[in-house]
């Protein structure tokens, strides 16, 4: 068993090529290891999984388990090896069960067992679940397996997972809450399968890349028609930012419904809710800011939680990533829910059919619990999803055609804790007071809390959400095509400096790439999986560039560049 690992996820991998000893993030070697094995063995799914779908052999709970496996293995969700090796073993029994229904079919349907055993992803077994047993395996099957596989190839078919991980997030919060696609999950196995295909040519994996563009698009829009159909379209809110007499529980990452639930279970109780990190957009839902007892927003961006959750002194929910190594002083007030995970923390399960999550620990606890130490007092406004957009369009219109707003600015993503980052609040406060600033994701934290005022009444910083809430700023940007009557969104006065962090701003970028959308500024980095040759067919194709300094930047960025 080697206790070297291989990551270059995420735009913090170590030295900006890879994670090799211990994961940036805290991942250690073991759960690395442990995670490549899991998106093998998903792999291995999705070669049954394709072939069974084609002789009528459709196993749904499975299909929906590759998400929920893939959402796991995302930066800062799961850290939890015993929950991976139960997901290893899950695996392997669904596949299991695929694979003899699918060969039996086909049996029946053609005469002979095809299509034979598969390769070894799709037909290796164990001798035991001994963690070291598991271990031993995943040494053969991650990123780096086959060192001498062209690296383009390689670039490519981890670019496809990543924004197959980026899917997985967003459609299993789809499916939370009830809003289903299988074509979503069809498409993800279809991918995974091709990531295996050593036929397949650098142009073809290029043109599978684009298509997970358009998948992703179309599950933002498909989670957007879950979170509007059951809190109702977003409205421009004010956030307060401090504390209210009593005690709180906090609830951070990105599953609505769990929020939801744990405001119902609360109300009445005495125990106050706060939000953090991305939670901050869900003020803006009517069915869930109708809430007394729903304060307001605790703290900023999801780095920032070793301090902010050690002084907010009570319970604190991660429904998702981003969740970091939690200091002794407050890791026995953290819980976790759905694919989110870390070692000694406990996990809520999940509900069982007709019923609700049970957060009673988390209420119980936080009525012994300190009250929230005050951090700001002031509010901040979010709440600017496409539904609100477009009822203030004719004003934004408006203040284009008059020359009030010259140019919007996207600079929705992630955050993340390095010092480059303070590139995205030097850009804000240097962009002129007749620019708009479009944002989503938790890269807003980066300028959220300025005062930059108002354009005709306008706030010039618009937040229209979550990550997954890019989507509203593509429908903003496509009505804004329509009402100028311009045909290539490109020739709008909209401008791209995105800031990524995890896989969901990779399928995020992606989708904005698959709509054709050119001259995004990417950063801090460009992702180490990137190689140099795909990075050439990026900024050839579509002139997709790295963020440079400030000044030439928001210059670049104002005439059009
Ligand atoms: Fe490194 Fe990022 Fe992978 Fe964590 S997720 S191990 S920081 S590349
Ligand atoms: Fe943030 Fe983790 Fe990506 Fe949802 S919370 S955007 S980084």
């Amino acid at each position: 068993m080697s206790d070297t690992m291989f990551c270059f996820q995420c735009q913090e991998t170590s030295k900006n090529t890879g994670c090799t000893v211990r994961g940036v993030c805290g991942k250690a070697p073991e759960v690395a290891q442990l995670q490549d094995l899991l998106v093998y063995l998903l792999k291995g799914i999705s070669f049954w999984g394709t072939r069974g779908r084609g002789m009528g052999v459709v196993h749904k709970d499975t299909d929906l388990f590759v998400a929920q496996s893939l959402f796991a293995t995302i930066t800062n969700a799961n850290f939890d090896a015993d929950r991976f090796v139960e997901l290893i073993k899950e695996a392997i029994e669904r596949r299991e069960a695929l694979r003899e229904e699918a060969q039996e079919t086909c049996k029946e349907l053609h005469g002979n067992p095809c299509p034979g055993g598969g390769p070894d992803w799709a037909s290796w077994n164990p001798e035991s679940y001994d963690v070291d047993t598991l271990l031993e395996k995943a040494q053969h099957v991650g990123v780096m397996a086959d060192p001498n596989l062209d690296e383009d190839i390689r670039s490519l078919r981890e670019l496809i997972t990543y924004g197959l991980k980026g899917i997985a997030a967003y459609v299993d919060h789809a499916y939370i809450l009830g809003e289903k696609d299988p074509e979503i999950l069809e498409f993800m196995q279809d991918m995974l399968e091709a990531t295996t295909n050593s036929k397949l040519t650098a142009n073809e994996l290029t043109g599978l890349v684009l298509q997970t563009g358009t998948m992703g698009l179309r599950t933002m829009a498909l989670l957007d028609k879950a979170n509007t159909g059951a809190y109702g379209n977003p409205e421009p809110t004010e956030v307060f930012l401090g504390v209210r007499p009593g005690p709180g529980i906090l609830v951070s990452g990105h599953d609505l419904l769990d929020l939801d639930e744990l405001l119902q279970q609360t109300e009445g109780t005495g125990v106050n809710v706060y939000t953090h990190g991305e939670m901050l957009p869900s003020h803006a839902y009517p069915k869930l800011k109708k809430y007394d007892h729903f304060v307001g927003n605790y703290g900023g961006s999801w780095w920032k939680q070793r301090e902010e959750f050690e002084s907010f002194g009570g319970p604190i929910l991660m429904t998702t990533n981003c969740i970091v190594r939690p200091k002794d002083s407050y890791k026995d007030r953290i819980f976790t829910s759905g694919m989110a995970g870390y070692p000694g923390c406990p996990h809520i399960p999940n509900r069982e059919p007709g019923k609700q999550k049970d957060f009673s620990a988390l209420i119980e606890m936080a009525k012994g619990c300190d009250e929230p130490q005050q951090l700001e007092d002031k509010s901040i406004i979010t709440g600017f999803a496409h539904e609100a957009v477009m009822q203030n369009a004719g004003a934004v219109i408006e203040a284009v055609n008059t020359g009030a707003i010259k140019r919007f600015v996207v600079m929705g993503g992630c955050d993340g804790r390095q010092k480059t980052r303070e590139y995205y609040t030097e850009v804000a406060e240097a962009l002129p007071d007749d620019t708009i600033i479009l944002t989503a994701g938790c890269a807003k934290y980066r300028y959220n809390k300025l005062d930059l005022g108002t354009i005709n009444g306008i706030p010039r910083i618009l937040d229209a959400g979550q990550c997954n809430d890019s989507y509203s700023l593509i429908r903003t940007a496509q009505a804004l095509a329509e009402a100028f009557e311009v045909e290539d969104v490109n020739d709008l006065p909209i401008s791209y400096d995105i800031a990524w962090y995890e896989q969901k701003a990779v399928i995020v970028l992606l989708a904005l790439l698959s709509l054709g959308i050119k001259k995004i500024r990417l950063g801090p980095t460009l992702p180490a999986f990137l190689s140099p040759n795909v990075t050439s067919v990026l900024v050839k194709n579509f002139d997709l560039k790295p963020n440079g300094g400030v000044e030439e930047d928001v210059a670049a960025m104002m005439m059009g560049n």
